[in-house]
């Protein structure tokens, strides 16, 4: 615990390392309408076009961006946002690779062209791979890396025609090298005498489809030309007291006024600063609790920030207001602490992923999915296996879902995905989702990889380098990466906090043994422990069920297989969790897509739910014992609120 000044000195201490070795310029807050700032969702049809020449590379020969994209040849609808693979009827385009072309025209508010105070923002939430932006045939930015946003000023651009027309054009592309995260690898078949003229396909080394194209709202957004750029915050708490330690960065004004106001849920001031960095004092503080820890879970505060500053022309006044949830995280080398108390993980994997959509951002979806979660009885998941939508963790915060947040770095397995250009994209990519994510209460936890072969030489070196720059990004939380059953050359598990692991005992081993399970779990979770002394998730278990295919004696495949499984492994959870297991993540949460292959019934069906969200048989089996898990260790006597039988 504390002291408030000893707080300060930590907070300065936090900063400061912040700033250390940053690849990134800049901050990536979240698009909120305030006093001082507009913001227009372009959500809705756009236009669009695959470049299906054999080069791929008709569009840039032909600029298309220059022009209307229709007058570039033919175009076809495309929501955004949404993957473009299921939109059609077309297979050339579910399995397109290459540029696709995407444009919407729409006409500014005259006011943004006139006013020179305002700056004008275009931010893309995502778009799956490779993206080149152009507004009015202007290149404007340029980014790699699906799952996380990026943007751009356009103010001088859309400023050249004064009547506010402004046309965007996107180019998007998904091909994957072994560089990108994930890898994938394009390999020509030159055979004639077995493929036709120009044949190739993508290698990826992970299990779910690779859906491409404009995955989350894009948007313009205004701010004063002075204005807010980015805000930390790292919270703490001593008796009764919390403790918000933040720190502002202003761009466009030399000097600025900063005011900072901290509000409970009744907008009540509950304490206010001034300046660029301080620390917030919260008498009687509301902790941020987790889903049934608590009877008043995931808690937040406003802290609204203004800034005031003057040029010689003008005032400007910018206004932004972020939830912030106060709350601590620690590990022992047995326990996982949120708020001083041992938190279990009983919780989920998932994925962005439905029929049509792909893996486009869809509000129905994701409240059916937080709905099917609290069904469950779920206190978290883990965001595998890639960041999910800043309005998912949004959501995350206001419910107390906690989150294990994992970066794109799925699939690491070939050597040459080891060299400097991999782990310098690593790195930036660990920045861009430790910068847009740090102020989420919700996210406890950062898994940098998912089983990489980390046996492999450079991976020791790769991985410390990796994990220890994530621990300097953010020194206030546990950082993993999730290991495959490796342990006797697992390469990268010394660096990490809490040990995480997948295996698929009687599936992928021993399939049809259910009797194996037992004895081998029990195994490998001695073997992890015994060496390394730290706490550990069962990251990934499960296996797949055809809903609605029933066998007794249970075989591979049926709804009963799947059900003994999950109920074998627990037994095992049920010893080691009075030790030094800390979490159980069923993989997965719903059936997803994946690429075709002969161990995939039309996508991976290990899900509990369909990928139509309705339950097969183990989904019960889970309900019930993830409530028993809440009322043994949440604190809370859920049972007279919530029986099982819910
Ligand atoms: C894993 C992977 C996950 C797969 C799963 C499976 O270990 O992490 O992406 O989908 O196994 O079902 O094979």
């Amino acid at each position: 615990h504390m002291t408030g000044g000893g707080s300060v000195l930590r907070a300065l201490w936090l900063f400061a390392l912040l700033d250390a070795g940053l690849l990134l310029d800049g901050g990536m807050l979240y698009p909120r309408e305030s006093s001082s700032r507009e913001v227009k969702e372009l959500s809705g049809l756009w236009v669009f076009r695959a470049d299906r020449s054999p080069s791929r590379k008709q569009g840039f020969d032909e600029a298309w961006y220059k022009q209307r994209l229709e007058e570039t040849g033919p175009v076809i609808d495309m929501p955004v946002p949404a993957s473009y693979n299921d939109i059609t009827q077309d297979p050339a385009i579910r399995d397109f690779i290459g540029w696709v072309w995407y444009e919407r025209e729409l006409v500014v508010p005259t006011h943004w062209i006139r006013d020179d105070t305002i700056r004008v923002v275009l931010r893309v939430g995502s778009a799956h791979y490779n993206s080149i932006v152009w507004v009015n045939g202007v290149s404007v930015t340029q980014h790699e890396g699906g799952h996380l946003p990026f943007e751009a000023e356009v103010s001088d651009v859309i400023r050249k025609d004064p009547t506010g027309s402004c046309r965007i054009t996107t180019a998007v592309n998904n091909t994957l090298t072994l560089e990108t995260l994930p890898p994938g690898n394009i390999q020509y078949m030159n055979d004639r005498t077995r493929y036709p003229d120009g044949f190739f396909v993508q290698s990826i080394y992970f299990d779910f489809f690779n859906y491409a194209g404009i995955h989350r709202p894009v948007l313009l957004y205004t701010t004063p030309k002075a204005y807010v750029d980015d805000i930390t915050v790292v919270t703490n708490f001593s008796d009764n007291t919390g403790l918000v330690s933040y720190i502002v960065s202003v761009k466009g004004a030399v000097t600025a006024a900063l005011k900072v106001t901290l509000m409970d849920k009744q907008g009540h001031c509950v304490a206010s600063s001034n300046g660029p960095f301080g620390v917030l004092k919260v008498q009687d503080v509301k902790l941020w609790w987790p889903y049934l820890t608590h009877e008043n879970p995931g808690y937040l505060y406003s802290m609204e920030v203004r800034l005031s500053a003057a040029d010689g022309r003008t005032t400007y006044e910018d206004v932004y207001t972020l939830p912030v949830g106060i709350r601590t995280v620690n590990v022992t080398s047995t326990q996982f602490l949120i708020n001083n108390k041992p938190f279990y993980f009983h919780g989920v994997n998932k994925h962005e992923d439905s029929d049509i959509r792909g893996k486009g951002l869809d509000w129905p979806l994701i409240v059916k999915d937080f709905n099917l979660l609290k069904w469950l009885g779920a206190n978290s998941f883990r965001t595998s296996h890639y960041p999910y939508a800043e309005e998912i963790l949004q959501m995350c915060d206001r419910h107390g879902i906690v989150v294990i947040d994992e970066s794109p770095a799925v699939g690491i397995k070939d050597i040459r995905s080891f060299g400097n250009a991999s782990l310098s994209h690593h790195l930036i990519v660990m920045e861009e989702l430790v910068r847009r994510d740090k102020n989420h209460a919700s996210v406890v936890m950062w898994s940098v990889a998912n089983e990489p072969a980390s046996e492999m030489p450079p991976a020791d070196y790769y991985f410390k380098t990796v994990i220890k720059h994530t621990k300097d990004l953010d020194p206030t939380r546990p950082v993993t990466f999730i290991s495959s059953s490796n342990f006797a050359r697992d390469k990268g598990v010394p660096y990490v906090d809490v040990i995480c692991i997948n295996n698929y005992f009687s599936w992928y081993h021993d399939p049809g043994h259910l009797e194996v399970i037992l004895i081998q779990l029990n195994t490998e979770y001695e073997n992890w422990h015994g060496k390394y002394k730290k706490p550990i998730i069962q990251s990934e278990y499960g296996a797949d069920a055809v809903p609605g295919v029933h066998v007794d004696p249970p075989v591979m495949f049926t709804e009963e297989y799947q059900k003994i499984v999950l109920q074998n492994y627990h037994k095992v959870f049920d010893q080691k969790r009075a030790q030094y297991l800390i979490g159980e993540l069923i993989w997965n949460f719903a059936d997803f897509m994946t690429t075709q292959g002969v161990t995939r019934v039309v996508g991976n069906k290990k899900g509990i739910f369909t990928r139509q969200r309705q339950p097969k048989a183990a989904a019960f089996v889970l309900k019930e014992r993830y409530w028993r898990l809440a009322n043994e260790t949440g604190r809370l006597p859920l049972w007279t609120k919530y029986p099982c039988s819910l």
